[in-house]
């Protein structure tokens, strides 16, 4: 019987992460230069579909949610990422290296 919850515990979460994913596609980029103070980053990516953006290997400043996201990145990284339009521009909201 705790099996069987622990199961049924483990399929609700693997729902959940396949469902975050989806929505959120990640964009492969490499950092050309990372701006801590100022909250920006520039980055050399791949299309974004989200934003309209069809062209491969084009190169950007970004703003940052928080400038701690910086600290895990610097120039020549590559990285996945995922930005939006917000009211000061095109925001990323996620940066990781690519393995
Ligand atoms: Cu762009």
């Amino acid at each position: 019987m705790k099996n069987r919850l622990a199961i049924v515990a483990l399929s609700v979460s693997l729902i959940a992460s396949t469902t975050a994913s989806a929505q959120e596609a990640m964009v492969n980029g490499e950092v050309k230069k990372v701006d801590e103070s100022a909250g920006k980053i520039t980055l050399k990516h791949g299309p974004i579909k989200s934003l309209d953006m069809d062209e491969d290997g084009m190169t950007m400043v970004f703003r940052v949610k928080d400038s701690a996201m910086l600290k895990q990145v610097k120039a020549g990284d590559k990285v996945k990422f995922t930005a939006e339009r917000g009211s000061e521009g095109i925001t990323l909201t996620k940066i990781e290296k690519s393995k």
